[in-house]
């Protein structure tokens, strides 16, 4: 075994040994980033079709963020929200304008933003639409992912992120995904609903995309009952799907926008809610705040962050390899007795695995994958995620689509 293969094994002895096992990666060991691409540390170079959740939409160490991160780090990295700083104020003008909203709460992590939402939504409904206090409800979807903190999976449905973490946060109803008519039922018969969350596409749950029309019939819903329509954009949001926001698809305009991962191009962790001025001045001094949230590392990286995905076109290369992907992969589907079917919006795609023979299937092709070169991690066991970096070019994107085919062919 040469050294550096001993670094790998006993690198990850040392996260089993001495950290949590709170995760079951990829028996890979990264240690640089550039664009699409991670090297492990003997040196072997990977396609990243992770690309950390979504947070490295911009590529790996994209060089005008991280020198964003550099510039400001020499000079002035947190002040606390105690005092003003030079950055958060120029970083909230930037991103209300980018996105189109009056005001920018700042935070860390997606569960952080989506929490703060969670928050705000509720202190609207009682100090502006008149819900008695502590009567609140907020709708969810099954099959959500909004976070892991005690809260948020209190209206998660999986065992797996909520068993043994109660007691739960109460005042959630869950209806079913993609069903408009659920949304419907519960907003007439329920005058205490404050607030509606969703994904537009559920990622986690493995690349759901709801049917044409839906966000649009649940945001006249919400409007027609004074409930805040909320979008949970941290992982679909930042061009991911082909457009700025996945709700753009359908011109929905969100009361509440939750963003984050690539928020900093994943450099560091920036988060935010988004939203008008009637809605976010239910806050006040002292009633919410974080200790990093809106610092000037994370409001210098945010504005670069942006700025990459505007002038570097990456919605609009998204949304365009988006369709070649799944157009390959869809007629490759139609041959092979293991790859059952693909689906998904610009670069945030799933490839479903026909697992009856073999259960643990998706695994050993992500295992293979590996070996050819190519990471991605299966979600809900046969689910195969494959969301690039979206500065993947045309060439590249063919090749691993090669990558791919062979690798699943081998398994035929
Ligand atoms: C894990 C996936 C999971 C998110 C949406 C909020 C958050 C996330 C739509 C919270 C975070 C991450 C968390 C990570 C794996 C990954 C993930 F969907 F992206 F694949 F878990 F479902 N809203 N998603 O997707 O943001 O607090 O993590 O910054 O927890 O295993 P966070």
């Amino acid at each position: 075994m040469n050294t550096n293969e001993l670094a790998a094994s006993a690198l990850m002895e040392l996260e089993n040994n001495f950290g949590a096992h709170n995760y079951h990666p990829i028996p890979v060991v990264l240690d640089k980033g550039k664009g699409v691409y991670v090297w492990d540390v003997n040196g072997k170079r990977y396609y990243d079709f992770l690309s950390a959740y979504s947070a490295v939409n911009q590529g790996h160490c994209h060089p005008e963020i991280v020198n964003a991160l550099l510039e400001q780090a020499q000079k002035l990295t947190l002040t606390s929200r105690a005092f003003y700083n030079s950055q958060l104020g120029k970083y909230e003008e930037y991103a209300t304008r980018y996105f189109g909203y009056d005001k920018l709460l700042p935070m860390n992590t997606g569960a952080e933003a989506v929490e703060s939402a969670i928050k705000l939504c509720r202190k609207w409904a009682y100090e502006k639409k008149g819900l008695a206090d502590n009567t609140a409800q907020i709708i969810v979807c099954e099959n959500n992912f909004h976070g892991r903190t005690t809260t948020i999976v209190s209206f998660s449905i999986d065992p797996e992120a909520k068993n043994h973490y109660g007691p739960f946060t109460p005042g959630f109803i869950v209806i079913p995904y993609n069903d408009v008519d659920s949304l419907a039922k519960v907003v007439e018969e329920n005058r205490s609903v404050a607030g509606f969350l969703v994904e537009p596409i559920q990622g986690e749950a493995g690349v759901y995309v709801p049917d044409e029309g839906y966000l649009k019939a649940c945001y006249a819903l919400c409007k027609k009952h004074d409930v805040l329509f909320i979008a949970d954009e941290v992982q679909t949001g930042i061009a991911r799907t082909g457009k700025l926001l996945a709700c753009d698809y359908e011109a929905v305009r969100p009361d509440i926008l939750i963003l984050g991962k690539a928020l900093s191009g994943g450099v560091c962790p920036v988060s935010a809610i988004l939203a008008d001025q009637e809605i976010m001045e239910v806050i006040r001094p002292g009633q919410h705040g974080s200790t990093f949230g809106g610092n000037p590392i994370a409001a210098a990286v945010a504005i670069a962050a942006l700025k990459v995905i505007e002038n570097e076109k990456l919605a609009e290369n998204a949304y365009a390899l988006g369709i070649l992907f799944r157009e390959e992969m869809q007629k490759f589907c139609l041959q092979s007795k293991i790859a059952a079917y693909v689906r998904g919006k610009g670069l945030l795609n799933a490839l479903i695995i026909n697992n009856e023979a073999q259960k643990d299937l998706a695994w050993d092709i992500c295992i293979k994958l590996s070996e050819n070169g190519l990471l991605a991690k299966p979600t809900h066991t046969n689910i195969i995620r494959f969301a690039p970096p979206l500065v993947i070019t045309e060439k590249q994107l063919r090749e691993c689509i090669d990558i791919i085919q062979q690798t699943i062919d081998a398994f035929e």
